[in-house]
C-alpha cells in the first residue's frame, strides 16, 4: 500500500532533510504495481530502496545512508564544519516494519552514543557504523483514515486495527478489489469468478470450501471474514498491491 501508508504532512516534518523512502514487504507486493511507485518517487528525486526485511540484505540501505553522508558532510566542510554521522529517525505507520528495520540495522556491534530527554522517555543514539547514527525508537505516525477507501485498505493491511471497520465490510472490500485488480488470484483461491449483489453466494463458497461452519451445519459468515483478511494478509491470496499509481 504505497499511497495509503504514506503520510500526509511528512513533507512538512521532513523538509529538507534527507530522506530515504524505503518499500518494506516487497515480497508480498505486486512488484509491477509497486515499481511504478518507485519509479514515480525516483523521478521525484527521492532515493527508494525496496526490500524484504526479513531475508534481503541490509547492506542496500547501509549503502545509501553513507553515500547521504558523503553529501552532507561536503557541505558541511565547505562551510568550514567538522564532519558527523548521519542521525536517521525511521518513521511510519503501525506494521511498516519499522521495529523489523532497526532490529536488522542495530548489531552485537553496536554501541549506544547519548542520550537526548524525549517527553516520556530518554530515547538514545544507537551507532550502526561510521556514517550512521539511528535512533532506538521509531517514529509512529498517523496516516489520514477518513477516506473511507483508504481506511479499508489500511485495514486490510494491519495498518488500522480492523475493528475500528466493520469486519464483513473489510472482507467483502477485499473481494470486490481482487475481483477488480486479480480475478485469477480470487478465481484461484476460492473458486470466484463473479460478484454478486449481496455476497451471500461469495461467503458461502467460501465457508463450504475452506469448512468454516457453524454449528447446525451453517456457514460462520465471521469466521469467513477473518479468512479473507488473513489471507489477504499472509499472501495466500498471492502478491497483491492495493494502491495505485493513478
Ligand atoms: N514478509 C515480510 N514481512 C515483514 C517485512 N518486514 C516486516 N515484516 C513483518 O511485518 C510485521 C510488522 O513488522 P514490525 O517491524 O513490527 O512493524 P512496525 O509496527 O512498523 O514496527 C512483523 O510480523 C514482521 O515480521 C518484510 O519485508 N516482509
Ligand atoms: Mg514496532
Amino acid at each position: 500500500m504505497p499511497r495509503s501508508s504514506k503520510i500526509d504532512d511528512i513533507d512538512d516534518i521532513i523538509k529538507e532533510k534527507p530522506r530515504v523512502i524505503i518499500m518494506t514487504k516487497y515480497d508480498l507486493c505486486d512488484k509491477n504495481e509497486t515499481d511504478k511507485f518507485i519509479k514515480y518517487y525516483e523521478d521525484l528525486g527521492y532515493k527508494v530502496v525496496c526490500i524484504n526485511l526479513l531475508t534481503d540484505k541490509i547492506a542496500k540501505i547501509l549503502d545509501i545512508s553513507t553515500d547521504i553522508m558523503k553529501e552532507e558532510n561536503e557541505k558541511r566542510k565547505a562551510k568550514g564544519m567538522k564532519e558527523r554521522p548521519l542521525r536517521a529517525l525511521v518513521i511510519g505507520v503501525p506494521n511498516a516494519g519499522k521495529s523489523t528495520l532497526i532490529n536488522r540495522l542495530v548489531s552485537k556491534k553496536s554501541v549506544n552514543v547519548g542520550n537526548t530527554p524525549g517527553v516520556t522517555k530518554n530515547i538514545s543514539w544507537i551507532r550502526i557504523n561510521k556514517d550512521l547514527e539511528l535512533l532506538d525508537t521509531p517514529g509512529i505516525l498517523w496516516p489520514d483514515f477518513s477516506d473511507q477507501e483508504r481506511a479499508h485498505v489500511l485495514a486490510a493491511f494491519s495498518s488500522i486495527r480492523e475493528e475500528i471497520l466493520d469486519k464483513n465490510a473489510l472482507a467483502v472490500f477485499i473481494l470486490k478489489k481482487l475481483y477488480e485488480y486479480y480475478p485469477d488470484n480470487l478465481k484461484e483461491r476460492y473458486g470466484i469468478d463473479h460478484l454478486t449483489e449481496d455476497f451471500v453466494e461469495e461467503f458461502e463458497l467460501i465457508g463450504k470450501k475452506r469448512g468454516l461452519m457453524a454449528s447446525g451445519g451453517v456457514v460462520d459468515y465471521e469466521k469467513v471474514a477473518t479468512a479473507i483478511i488473513n489471507d489477504l494478509k499472509s499472501g495466500r491470496l498471492g502478491k497483491i498491491t492495493l494502491d495505485r499509481l493513478d
